[in-house]
């Protein structure tokens, strides 16, 4: 079939400015009607059929100005109505369609999530609802009226304000009607009906307006929303501090569901949420758990400006909502706990997830050009790097202009379904700015390189940056022109203080930041009084691949002495690849790593260093992933033997480290309460880290006696983690104890799954397999589903890149097995295969082999073949 292309971009002929549905729920016949007032829009000539979108529907009755059409009048498909020869002014529009809630196993449009009903009607759910424009760029007010019986759903909710309820005299059924006044497209249209535990709060808005805040959970779980409901309230008043943006509506709702496809959905007015986003209690969640809730409470709240209130004009501009509210919800993170922690983990997720997709056959550009399937668009590409792109807007502009910017695009934009043009043109506007080159960053895919070389005259008091650019051909880009790229930087002297300069030239320059746009650079500092050492690309100044020749005491010395906290940690990061890269090597050729006892004892010295913040030094500790060493190798890959090199460094840093490590895990005890914050938190994860490497060490005492006394699912789960991960002799027990704890709990029995999943050990994809026997698991919940089988896929390197290819097979099986039942969610699996061209010859053949068995199989969901076609293309 044919890709939906950018450039084919036409508004439709007919706009829909308002909508009333009557849903009545059922199970198996829930009927919708919809009523809509249509009008054609300027230039278009009388008698131009009307194209609505559909899925699955069973159409009932078709009525213009209250008349039934007859079967001449218009065409009905599964996939679409049309109308052939409307009225030439305005007309109402009435449609009835049948669903069946119950056997929408896809999760899109209108399903069942335990004995309750809810909506995701992103990106193209709508249409599985009724017959529609399905597209961001038809705005309508929606009227919503839901009935169903009163036992099985006592809460009837949608978005907006409730204007009316009541029960339906003489039977077991009520109803309520919703109006939401402001304009939206399809995809945010959201509808909930069920049995909840209600939990409320009020917020009182920047202008004095109380605004009702509810979170509904399934029954029995009401103490465990008070962190999401806090989270809530920080989110809203931070969005007026940062950014001036009040809230709209009387009131914010939020649902957390059980059966989710993805994190959660900012329905206008009513999120609804995967409950692993909202449930959170000390003994069941995760500090991970608690940080993931703020940011996703924050980023669905966030896009009632940026995605509600200013929409996307067609879903190629996917980024312009998501990148953008990704970066307002890291800002607001890095407010809330520590800016260079949340910073760091805001890269590594960056560099383990957007980095391999861009260098593989699934890169893209942050806006792309074409699709076969929207749904497979949202990518790390998408969200972290389109977020890095605004980064750097604010980067290259200043905090003020950026933020002119930003109150011009929500003065102008304000109701629109705008696009990246819109959005940078505000910047430009803003700043006085040529942003044209800019604007690369939204259509080049691609991870860019810096290659940067560095020549000091001491007479002439001279420093030279030499900086040329590149970017790798990606798919459909053979060739790419160069970028804006800014490079925070400082020239680090000897006594570890940024060195002052005279004069600078070869590149603009402003205050700290070098602004790359050329090929290549010669930006000469004169007046430099000592050789620095450069630190580049502070806080990750931009999205690209850094080249550049350091000893090894230069990293040393910028891990001690860089005054930016984020290239403290990269120098640290920088060695231990060199290391790993080179114990891989040496494993490969069949020898024994040799580890540089510097570095061990550079660890050793981060891990004690009380004047560091211990969060920092818990991420500076861990060593880069198994995936992001294959990253840095970038071909014929050996995932076992980068395992090997991992683990003889980290057991190298354990036994040089092991006094150090014993001191950190025994002076971190704590007698206090557990409590989410960020301090606590960073305590706990220096602590388990310190824990991780006592175990590598051979100390496994110690981590048995953490799980068996761990006040809390951080350490239990850690504790855990490493009896399992090491194949230690109690492991069977513990993961016997765990389960009967938790026996009945989903979100805690996934991390039971997880933790099998993820073990580096030959048996795990054995054990993975007889998991999917049991009672727990299931094909049909996401969650479930991913913990396990995801987990696999993405989270255990070596065993899902067995050299005998079993691991691809396991997983080729699941994700045809899961197509017909879950297409989002089978896709989403399958591009765990993304990196494939980069491994060694015998996986790669094995791996290219399941790919085309996929490929193969008749009547393969969309969403599964336009992934399987992109990673053999
Ligand atoms: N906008 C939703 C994602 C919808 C995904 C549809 N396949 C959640 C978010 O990014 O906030
Ligand atoms: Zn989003």
């Amino acid at each position: 079939t044919d890709p939906v292309r950018l450039k084919d971009y036409r508004p439709t002929p007919y706009a829909i400015r308002t909508i009333d549905l009557d849903v009545r729920l059922d199970p198996e016949n829930t009927t919708v009607t919809a009523r809509s007032r249509i009008e054609p829009r300027e230039g278009t000539a009388p008698g131009t059929p009307l194209v609505l979108d559909g899925d699955e529907l069973i159409l009932t009755s078709v009525a213009i100005d209250g008349r039934a059409l007859g079967t001449a009048d218009y065409e009905a498909t599964d996939k679409r109505l049309e109308i052939f020869a409307p009225p030439a002014g305005a007309f109402t529009l009435e449609v009835g369609t049948r669903i069946a809630p119950a056997k929408n196993t896809k999760l899109m449009g209108l399903y069942r999530t335990a004995s309750n009903y809810c909506t995701q009607c992103e990106a193209e759910g709508f249409r599985r609802i009724t017959y529609f424009y399905d597209r961001p760029d038809v705005l309508a007010v929606y009227t919503t009226r839901i009935e169903a019986r009163k036992a099985e759903a006592p809460y009837l909710l949608s978005n907006g304000n409730l204007i009316e309820r009541g029960d339906i005299a003489g039977t077991d059924r009520h109803f309520a009607v919703w109006h939401d006044p402001f304009p939206k497209p399809a995809y945010l249209f959201a509808l909930v009906g069920g049995d909840f535990a209600r939990i409320s709060d009020t917020f009182r808005t920047m202008s004095g307006r109380d605004v009702t805040l509810e979170i509904y959970v399934e029954h029995g779980r009401e103490d465990r929303g008070a962190y999401a409901m806090d989270s809530l309230k920080r989110s809203m008043k931070w969005d007026e501090e940062a950014f001036g943006r009040e809230y709209d509506l009387d009131i914010f709702m939020i649902v957390a569901v059980s059966d989710f496809n993805m994190g959660a959905m900012e329905n206008k007015g009513l999120n609804v949420f995967n409950d692993k986003y909202v449930l959170a209690k000390p003994d069941t969640a995760t500090d991970q758990d608690y940080a993931n809730i703020e940011g996703v409470i924050a980023h669905e709240y966030f896009h009632n400006w940026t995605g509600n209130r200013i929409t996307c004009r067609d879903w190629f501009q996917l980024c312009l909502k998501e990148g953008l509210t990704v970066f307002r919800d890291q800002e607001f993170s890095s407010d809330q706990r520590s800016r260079p922690v949340k910073r760091i983990s805001d890269v590594r997720l960056l560099k383990s997830h957007q980095f391999p997709e861009d260098a593989g056959p699934l890169a893209h550009p942050v806006r792309p050009e074409t699709y076969h399937e929207i749904n497979n668009f949202y990518t790390a590409t998408v969200y972290e790097k389109g977020s890095e792109v605004v980064r750097m807007l604010k980067t290259l502009l200043g905090a003020e202009t950026f933020r002119a910017g930003m109150d011009l695009y929500f003065a102008r934009h304000d109701g629109d379904a705008a696009t990246i043009e819109d959005f940078v043109a505000c910047f430009a506007e803003a700043s006085g700015r040529d942003l044209s080159q800019f604007m690369l960053w939204y259509k080049q895919s691609g991870t860019p390189e810096l290659r940067v070389a560095q020549g000091y005259d001491a007479s002439a008091k001279r420093y030279t940056l030499t900086i040329e650019q590149s970017c790798p051909p990606t798919p459909g880009q053979p060739t790419k022109l160069p970028m804006t790229i800014p490079v925070r930087f400082g020239l680090v002297g000897p006594n570890g203080a940024d060195l002052a300069f005279e004069a600078v030239s070869g590149a603009e320059v402003a205050g700290d930041v070098i602004v790359v746009t050329e090929p290549k650079h010669e930006v000469v500092f004169e007046g430099v009084s000592a050789p620095p050492v450069p630190s580049l690309l502070r806080g990750f100044s931009a999205p690209v691949r850094l080249a550049l020749e350091l000893s090894a005491e230069a990293s040393l010395f910028l891990l001690a002495s860089d005054n930016d906290p984020f290239n403290r940690w990269q120098a640290a990061q920088t060695l231990a690849t060199t290391a790993l890269i080179e114990a891989t090597r040496a494993v490969r050729a069949g020898a024994v790593p040799s580890i540089d006892p510097k570095l061990v004892d550079a660890f050793a010295r981060v891990a004690v260093d009380d004047k560091v913040d211990p969060a920092f030094r818990a991420l500076t500790l861990a060593l880069p992933a198994e995936a992001d060493i294959a990253r840095e190798i970038g071909s014929d890959v050996d995932p076992d033997a980068i395992f090997a090199g991992r683990d003889a460094l980290k057991k190298a840093i354990a036994t040089g480290g092991r006094t150090a490590f014993r001191h950190l895990y025994e002076s971190l005890a704590s007698a206090e309460a557990y409590s989410p914050d960020a301090a606590s938190a960073g305590r706990r994860a220096l602590r388990n880290s310190a824990l991780d490497y006592l175990a590598h060490a051979g100390e496994t005492d110690s981590v048995m006696e953490r799980y068996r006394t761990a006040d809390n699912m951080t350490d239990r789960l850690a504790a855990l983690g490493l009896v399992v991960g090491l194949g230690l002799p109690e492991a069977e027990a513990a993961l016997i104890d765990f389960y009967s704890r938790f026996d009945g709990d989903g979100l805690v029995i996934d991390k039971w799954f997880t933790v099998q999943a993820t073990a580096p050990l030959a048996a795990t994809l054995d054990r993975v397999r007889a998991l999917t026997e049991h009672p727990a698991f299931s094909l049909t919940n996401p969650n479930r589903f991913r913990s396990l089988v995801t987990a696999f896929a993405t989270g255990n390197q070596t065993q899902f890149n067995r050299p005998d290819g079993a691991g691809y097979a396991f997983v080729a099986d699941h994700v045809l097995t899961l197509d017909e039942i879950n297409p989002q969610v089978a896709a989403r699996l399958l591009s765990a295969f993304r990196s494939w061209r980069a491994l060694e010859p015998r996986r790669r053949a094995y791996a290219e082999a399941e790919l085309k068995r996929v490929l193969d199989k008749p009547g393969l969901s969309r969403d599964v073949a336009d992934i399987a076609n992109r990673s053999l293309g």
